[in-house]
């Protein structure tokens, strides 16, 4: 009897809250860090997968990670691995990396390069669209064509790859695009190579990740990113402790400075900030660095001689990005630097950093890739000691939320969105802090 591709292809329920996580939903608090099993529960932590990891556009690589036909990466989102692969019309395809035999993982390295995909078990053979070549000694009405691996939803935008879980992945991706698209472009991500690449594991849940970046509230435990990057961000002026006066002045003359060279290189520097709206919230701006304004160094200077795209102005400051639920972004003058944030288990998240070049720069000429790395280096072992004391902290039974202060407001706006999410798509009533 021959099995049909409809019933092949039903897909498993979506996971929906029992009667605890529809309350912990449902009661969280505006303006105060959330409960503690949204950190700690490992039933969360499928809801998180199910819900926004396997629903929401996610960062995974950048074009340049697989250059030539045959390039692949393979990526874990949760219990999810992904194949991106460059095919052979040089597109960027995203397939299931599962058999379609009998479900063993195809590629098992995290990169490489490869001709057509075989399965090491019983040596199906599928090609780098996903098509079944080939399976040894099926019967004669075997219909290959009902077996291709499975593909899922794959988006670049100005050498940036997303990828999406859902069979209808959120539509207001279109409408991201082409508003980030003019802000990046310049940046030339398609004329860039990875100079380089690091992958660790915070002791931590993947929401204490993200809201550990988006604030500035702890930046004086980052020494070597608060020599470049201004530690008021996320201040507003009222709110300064007189310790950043000084910061905040020079700030203020910098963007001033920015605006205008922005706008002499008719480079984009306005923010939008829509963290909240939609399945697709980001925020991205333009802003002054400290010192030479140039790049994320010590003194403020290029830490890349060979600047991207056409640019001819060192003093871009940075075109920053932040996108829910697992990315930041930092684009410079003379580099770019991407961060991807995907969950392991309730307490561990890995965080992969890319630092991109200008695909003409020379190692040991042009930069030097321990100084490339360094801010961020330190920045992100920093922040894991960070991330992993507040899961400990919250581990314990005496923990409870606690205020967001207003220099925290993109924290508040995460969780918001989270929340949100989590309301869409397993039903429950409101929207939170809108
Ligand atoms: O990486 C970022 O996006 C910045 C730096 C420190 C805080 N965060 C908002
Ligand atoms: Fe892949 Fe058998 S599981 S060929």
């Amino acid at each position: 009897m021959t099995t049909t591709p409809a019933q092949i292809h039903r897909l498993p329920a979506s996971a929906a809250p029992s009667g605890m996580l529809a309350e912990l939903i449902e009661r969280r608090i505006p303006g105060m860090s959330l409960e503690a099993p949204f950190y700690t529960s490992e039933e969360v932590f499928d809801l998180d997968v199910a819900e926004i990891f396997a629903k929401h556009w996610i960062f995974v690589a950048t074009e340049a990670e697989i250059p030539e036909p045959g390039d692949y990466l393979t990526i874990n989102i949760g219990p999810h691995s992904v194949i991106l692969l460059r095919d052979d019309d040089e597109q960027v395809s995203a397939l299931h990396n599962v058999c379609r035999h009998r479900g063993a993982r195809i590629l098992n390295e995290p990169a490489g390069s490869v001709g057509n995909l075989v399965c090491g078990y019983h040596h199906w053979t599928y090609s780098s669209d996903g098509s079944l070549l080939h399976a040894d000694s099926q019967p004669a009405d075997f219909d290959r064509s009902a077996f291709s691996l499975r593909t899922l939803a794959v988006r670049t935008v100005a050498g940036l790859v997303f990828v999406c879980l859902s069979n209808s992945p959120p539509q207001d991706f279109d409408a991201y695009a082409k508003r980030i698209e003019p802000y990046i472009a310049p940046h030339a991500l398609a004329r860039t190579k990875i100079a380089a690449q690091e992958d660790i594991i915070e002791d931590g849940n993947w929401k204490l990740v993200m809201e550990n970046n988006r604030e500035c509230y702890h930046c004086e435990g980052h020494p070597e990113l608060s020599c470049s990057l201004f530690p008021t961000y996320g201040y507003e002026e009222g709110g300064l402790p007189p310790r950043l006066r000084p910061a905040y002045n020079r700030y203020l003359g910098a963007d001033a400075d920015l605006k205008l060279t922005s706008e002499a290189n008719a480079l984009p520097y306005a923010r939008i900030e829509e963290l909240r709206q939609g399945a697709t919230g980001f925020r991205i701006q333009r802003e002054p660095l400290d010192g030479a304004g140039e790049s994320f160094s010590p003194d403020g200077k290029l830490v890349c001689t060979k600047l991207l795209g056409e640019f001819d102005e060192p003093r871009l400051g940075r075109l920053s990005m932040h996108l829910q639920p697992n990315a930041w972004f930092h684009f410079l003058s003379d580099h770019a630097v991407t961060f991807s944030v995907l969950p392991l288990a309730a307490g561990k998240t890995a965080l992969r950093t890319t630092w991109l070049v200008h695909e003409d720069a020379v190692e040991g000429r042009d930069y030097d890739v321990q100084a490339l790395k360094r801010v961020w280096h330190r920045t992100n072992a920093q922040d894991g000691t960070f991330v992993a004391r507040a899961q400990l902290g919250i581990s314990s039974p005496a923990y409870l939320p606690g205020p967001y202060a207003p220099n925290e407001y993109q924290v508040e706006d995460f969780v918001c969105w989270y929340i949100n999410r989590l309301r869409a798509g397993t039903g429950a009533a409101g929207e939170s802090g809108e």
